[in-house]
């Protein structure tokens, strides 16, 4: 498996090996891995070989370290392409998860000014703030507030926020949504946030901000994400023309 007198460092082919057996499903997300003294001792090779394998595996998402516990495998990260405007429920769908919404509040507030600027809406003109806690297969992945002026987009309920917000505007509004600009940086959970993600407060989470407007320029959503940085990375093909 591990082959000494290749010009392959060391830790590189280790690290390969790990991910074929994770890749293959021979590991499998939550199993723990051998202590790398025994890697050490099975393959004749030093710790710090086992442990660059491993940090370099941390570091790609396929490990994670438990302190005290040991080294575990990863679930999979949702990966997400930035080409199309998708909604959430589109996006699980496409992936063949079932997608899914925990309602924490949905309420009409005056809009604050930051928010009635993002919606060019008079400020203390009403706008839904809507609350969820995303859901693929049952799991959290992200916790998302939107804000809508209630003047242009009505009539949204309970039922409505806990399927889908687009089908609402497109199919039942007759709306088309047609662009938006997205802000994609990265953030810590607060206490508030990692209870809603069931991870714990500091762990890493990738703050979305987006703006979508109608084909008209009209500003029809300011949300706010906060998505599990454990479970999602995002991907944007790219060409130099
Ligand atoms: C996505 C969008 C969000 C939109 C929501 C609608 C990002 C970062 N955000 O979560 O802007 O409001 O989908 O989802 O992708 P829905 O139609 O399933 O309610």
């Amino acid at each position: 498996m591990i082959n000494k007198n290749s010009p392959i460092p060391l830790y590189y082919q280790l690290e390969e090996n790990i991910k074929q057996l994770i890749e293959k499903g021979e590991l499998r997300p939550g199993d723990s891995l051998p202590a790398e003294r025994e890697y050490a001792e099975k393959y004749q090779i030093s710790r710090m070989t086992v442990r660059q394998a491993f940090t370099q595996l941390v570091n790609e998402g396929y490990l994670h370290r438990i302190q005290g516990k040991g080294t575990f495998v990863s679930e999979r990260k949702i990966e997400q392409t930035l080409q199309g405007l998708t909604s959430f429920t589109e996006d699980m769908k496409a992936r063949g998860l079932e997608p899914g919404s925990e309602l924490i509040h949905l309420k009409i507030i005056p809009a604050p000014s930051q928010i009635s600027l993002l919606l060019s809406i008079p400020e203390d003109d009403p706008v839904y703030d809507i609350k969820r806690i995303r859901l693929a297969d049952g799991v959290p992945m992200a916790l998302e507030t939107n804000y809508i002026s209630a003047n242009l987009i009505k009539g949204i309920t309970e039922q409505i926020v806990n399927q889908s917000l687009y089908a609402h505007i497109e199919n039942q509004l007759n709306l088309s949504i047609d662009s938006a600009s997205q802000i994609i940086e990265s953030s810590i959970a607060s206490l508030d946030e990692a209870k809603y993600l069931k991870i714990t407060k500091g762990a890493p989470v990738l703050l979305i901000q987006r703006n979508s407007f109608l084909k008209d320029g009209t500003p029809v959503e300011f949300v706010k994400s906060v998505y599990r940085a454990d479970r999602y990375k995002f991907m944007i093909q790219m060409k130099r023309s």
